[in-house]
């Protein structure tokens, strides 16, 4: 049982660490960027998923502080990743209440201005039931897009949203949830609705990342389907930022 003030000490005590998966051109296999994802290295328990604590931290509001850190930490390790590579994007999950909060523009302005980290190169990660075509939903994304920024639905397709907020609201990537990617060489059906989420996609001129790609068939046919990113266990795991440099030759 992970409790509040377990959670606020490993915050204040550097327990926490982000890990980075790969996205990879599914056509030319290029490194296109990371996905940043937090880990808690606790003493005891040894490493705990973000499963396992970000609803204890969304509960008690401690997600903003870990928010923040999570993508203060990404930007300024890819940024050094740049003198290497100066194209790779860094894409970091946002949870609901921290896009919620009015400050999060603000926020995301400041950690760009800190680490020098281009705009242009970060995607923010939000999932579809955070796209809410009220007032305030549509007032923090444009200003954040006014900072230059991207935005991705994560885990699309199982969500609860209506499609026609996808015509309204400045998206530029769709993320395939991985439950499609690991049933659609298994399930036709499913094959025909990941073909129909990529040709929507790119009608709305979007970029596709299809995510959980294990197999090297399940790579092929969502690149023949038109889907153009993919991150999974074929590729990488998520690591820790000294393996990802051993294994994409970023250390300089
Ligand atoms: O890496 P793993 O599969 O355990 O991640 C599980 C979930 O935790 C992912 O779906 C992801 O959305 C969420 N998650 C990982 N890192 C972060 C983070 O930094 N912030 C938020 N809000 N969610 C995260
Ligand atoms: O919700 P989000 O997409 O942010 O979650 C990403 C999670 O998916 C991470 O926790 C990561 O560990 C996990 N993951 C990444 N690639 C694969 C994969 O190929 N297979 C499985 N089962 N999980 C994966
Ligand atoms: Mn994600
Ligand atoms: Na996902």
């Amino acid at each position: 049982l992970i409790l509040e003030n377990d959670l606020r000490n490993a915050c204040e005590t550097e327990q926490l660490l982000v890990h980075y998966q790969p996205v990879i051109d599914l056509s030319t296999g290029r490194l296109k960027s990371f996905e940043a994802l937090v880990r808690w290295k606790h003493p005891d328990l040894g490493l705990i998923p973000p499963g396992d604590f970000i609803p204890v931290a969304e509960r008690s509001g401690l997600i903003n502080e870990i928010g923040t850190w999570v993508l203060e930490s990404a930007c300024e390790q890819v940024k050094q990743w740049h003198y290497l590579n100066d194209t790779l994007g860094l894409a970091v999950n946002v949870s609901i209440r921290q896009f919620r909060n009015p400050q999060f523009p603000s926020v995301v302005r400041d950690v760009l201005e800190i680490t020098q980290f281009p705009p242009h190169l970060l995607i923010l990660e939000i999932t579809e039931s955070m796209m809410q075509d009220d007032y305030e939903s549509v007032r923090i994304i444009e200003e954040i897009r006014a900072l230059g920024v991207k935005l991705a639905i994560d885990d699309f397709g199982t969500g609860y949203s209506s499609l026609s907020k996808l015509g309204f609201l400045p998206i530029d990537y769709l993320k395939i949830d991985r439950s499609f990617t690991m049933e659609m060489l298994t399930h036709p059906p499913i094959q025909s609705i990941v073909q129909t989420i990529i040709d929507m996609g790119r009608n709305l001129d979007m970029e596709l990342i299809a995510e959980g790609i294990e197999e090297e068939g399940q790579s092929s046919i969502l690149a023949e389907c038109g889907c153009q990113f993919g991150q999974g266990y074929l590729f990488s795991k998520p690591l820790p930022a000294e393996e990802i440099e051993t294994a994409y030759c970023l250390s300089s």
